[in-house]
């Protein structure tokens, strides 16, 4: 009933029972300007494959769910105006309708739950943001990390969110957040926060097997994997401070709501670094692809 269409390569690794890593669309129309959104959609996508697993990057396009896109889907979605950013709430309706929808973290977990793909990579996640005690703007990302089995791999919370409250409510939800290689929780654009992580690995092994435990258990849901971006690329927290608070007070006064929110925080705390912000964006993401396809493959491994 759902209009599926799985690229050549992604069919095939899925076939072959391969290690297959999930991308998500929104971070290139969304996330990024144009045209390093698509460059770094393709890098990510090398990255995955020099490790030895299957990209599958996800999106609607006219009403069908694809898992992979070619190098013209990935471009023409990059320079598109006025997608749709898809959530829990709006995936099926987009589909519903012959719409056309880059999938969040939400909805790209559910997709590649769907097609039996494990692990997930991207950038940030949405949290809670700041001021959510009277805005309750609060991402469904985290709850679907409470229900959907999937391994998503990111650097940490955004720190243009409340991590403080972002992390309880992931504890509340009874999502574990792994930091990957070190005791404190990253925050996206500097290796390091105060936050000590709730729990850390340090070996794709390790988070491969707990992520069969869950299943073992028949715990629900999926883990979320804190992997620092490379110290080389980071920007200081120190630095960002001012930078965060300047970007959120222009939201405020613009009362930017709803989806829009994070979007608009992206593109002015890109505007007020000159740019710096993205570059260590990319690093980040292509890391986390990288940890993500070595997961993929310790899954892989165990389930033969
Ligand atoms: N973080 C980024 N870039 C992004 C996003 C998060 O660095 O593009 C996107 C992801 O798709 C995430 C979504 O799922 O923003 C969260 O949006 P919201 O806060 O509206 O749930
Ligand atoms: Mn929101």
């Amino acid at each position: 009933m759902i209009a599926l269409a799985h690229s050549p390569e992604v069919a095939e690794a899925l076939d072959q029972n391969r290690p297959v890593v999930a991308l998500e669309s929104t971070i290139i129309t969304h996330g990024m300007p144009y045209p390093q959104n698509v460059a770094t959609a393709r890098a990510v996508e090398t990255d995955i494959r020099d490790q030895g697993a299957v990209p599958a990057t996800i999106a609607v396009l006219d009403g069908t769910l694809h898992i992979g896109l070619t190098d013209d889907q990935l471009d023409t979605l990059g320079q598109a105006k006025g997608v749709a950013k898809l959530s829990r709430a709006d995936f099926a309706a987009c589909l519903a309708s012959g719409g056309t929808g880059a999938t969040t973290v939400a909805a790209t977990m559910i997709a590649a739950r769907l097609v039996g793909i494990h692990v997930f990579a991207t950038g940030g996640i949405g949290g809670v943001h700041r001021g959510a005690e009277t805005t309750f703007d609060i991402s469904a990302d985290l709850h679907e990390l409470a229900q959907t089995a999937v391994t998503v791999v990111a650097a940490g919370p955004k720190a243009i969110l409340d991590t403080a409250k972002t992390l309880e409510v992931l504890e509340t939800l009874g999502v574990p957040v792994i930091a990957y290689g070190q005791d404190e929780v990253p925050a996206f654009w500097s290796a390091r926060s105060p936050f000590p992580a709730p729990l850390r690995m340090d070996t794709p092994a390790e988070i491969a097997r707990a992520h069969l435990m869950r299943a073992a258990l028949g715990v629900p849901g999926g883990q979320l994997i804190a992997n620092p971006v490379p110290l080389p690329d980071e920007i200081a927290a120190e630095t960002l401070a001012p930078i965060i608070a300047q970007a959120q007070s222009d939201a405020d006064i613009q009362e930017i709501a709803g989806k829009a929110v994070t979007p608009f925080l992206l593109q002015r705390i890109f505007d007020l670094t000159d740019g710096r912000s993205l570059a260590a964006n990319i690093a980040l993401v292509r890391n986390n692809a990288r940890l993500a396809a070595q997961i993929a493959i310790a899954i892989n491994d165990s389930l033969q």
